[in-house]
């Protein structure tokens, strides 16, 4: 599948800071280490109700997480699959009386634009559920021949007894994880499964539903068995990073990872796993089934500049839950058009210390709204006491653009912008 177009990055003197970022499974802050290509996936869009603000912090979290590890000198190989065969696709196309291929090929589209718009970094692959189902078919016949299927009703499930540390990333109680599997597209209620949260790696034809044919009859795969083998497929039997909302820690990750430790016999399949916390929207978090959403798209055609939404979700930490309001715009405009006044100088403050504050508030867990504040820091010097430097106001739009990701226009004192 096409991915998007990758925007320009300046280069910066010298290296950034390693980083050190949240991990849900051991609950701690700790080095990436990862080696000198990182190899990251991170769960892409359903497509339907794209691109709403969640899902944009949640892009703009592992373009946050790319750019540092750029910075420090490695290679990113990232992957992001489309989920653009599910339940929840089928619904909307029935809902709007549309075919679901036509909605995921329309919303994919958007999503790239939004994401282009953004300024997000794309994914080297970028890879669809569908045109992966041979990869699928074969993960599964791998998980058949260790023993770790069985079938319910010409439906092919995963065993989580196969899989020893199964519930060792969401550290969450049975009860607990029967509920999240009942909300999340799982069945845990169907008789004849051996343990209620058993996820689906194939369910047969439906009528009126899809299907591939496969040595376990025509079908389609179920949701955690495809970034599992995507995962696998383009990134190998170990990543560094798995990423996606926290929404996704289970069933979908904790499954997905289980699916691939038992294929590998590899463990730990990812170093790391980092989850974006969720963007709320009326006290709820902004959600495709509640409907409480707020478009990229939407911001765009009302005029507001991709690089004002950018700054108003660089406000927010990827560790915290927070609401979007109409008002953020405001405040990040206002802090564009200084960031653009300081640029638009001919001589600014020596960049040296906003370089290095940028790199280590970016290193630490990735704190945007810290390397915010040194920008703000550094522009406001720059708009007050002015500075001698005729090299900082380049050099500090190539910080803002390569680290996080914003592209300056400067306005130049006379007001005109170049
Ligand atoms: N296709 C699956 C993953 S394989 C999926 O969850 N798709 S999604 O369209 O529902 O969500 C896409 C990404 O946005 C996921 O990583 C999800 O965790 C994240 N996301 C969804 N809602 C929010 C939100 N309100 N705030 C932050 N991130 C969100
Ligand atoms: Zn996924």
């Amino acid at each position: 599948m096409q991915s998007w177009p990758a925007p320009a990055r300046s280069r910066l003197p010298g290296r950034g800071f390693p980083l050190r970022v949240f991990d849900t499974a051991t609950g701690s802050v700790r080095p990436l280490a990862a080696g000198p290509t990182a190899r990251m996936y991170v769960c892409g869009i359903t497509p339907y109700d794209a691109t709403h603000l969640g899902h944009a912090f949640t892009y703009l979290t592992y373009d946050l997480l790319a750019r540092v590890l750029l910075d420090a000198g490695h290679d990113v190989r990232y992957v992001q699959n489309v989920t653009d065969v599910d339940d929840p696709l089928f619904e909307r196309a029935r809902r709007d009386n549309q075919d679901w291929r036509e909605i995921a090929r329309n919303q994919i589209d958007l999503f790239r634009t939004d994401m282009a718009a953004l300024r997000i970094l794309p994914p080297t692959a970028y890879v669809g559920a569908v045109e992966s189902i041979p990869l699928v078919i074969e993960l599964i016949e791998k998980l058949h021949g260790r023993d770790a299927t069985y079938e319910v009703d010409r439906d092919i499930y995963f065993p989580i007894g196969a899989a020893p540390h199964f519930g060792e990333i969401s550290h969450l109680s049975h009860d607990m994880m029967v509920d999240r599997a009942a909300g999340n597209g799982g069945d845990p209620g169907r008789p004849g499964k051996r343990n209620p949260l058993d996820p689906l790696l194939w369910r047969a034809e439906r009528p009126g539903e899809p299907a591939w044919p496969s040595p376990f009859g025509p079908g389609r795969p179920g949701w955690h068995i495809e970034c599992a083998a995507i995962a696998l497929a383009h990134l190998g039997e170990r990543i560094d990073i798995q990423g996606g909302g926290t929404d996704l820690m289970f069933p979908h990750h904790e499954c997905g990872v289980a699916h691939a430790e038992v294929a590998s016999g590899v463990r730990p399949f990812a170093r790391t796993h980092v989850h974006t916390a969720m963007v709320h929207l009326d006290g709820h978090k902004m959600s495709k089934s509640r409907g409480n959403l707020e478009f990229v798209s939407r911001l765009l055609v009302r005029g507001v500049p991709p690089a004002v939404i950018r700054i108003a979700l660089l406000g927010h930490r990827h560790t915290a839950e927070w609401e979007w309001a109409p008002s953020l715009l405001d405040l990040a405009r206002e802090r564009l058009a200084r960031w653009q006044a300081a640029i638009g100088h001919e001589r600014g403050p020596d960049t040296r210390p906003l370089l290095d504050d940028v790199r280590r508030h970016l290193a630490d867990d990735l704190d945007a709204p810290s390397a915010v504040a040194a920008v703000d820091r550094w522009a406001g010097a720059a708009l007050s006491t002015g500075g001698d430097d005729p090299q900082a106001p380049a050099l500090a739009h190539a910080i803002i653009d390569s680290l996080l990701g914003v592209d300056v226009e400067p306005i130049m004192a006379g007001g005109s912008s170049v």
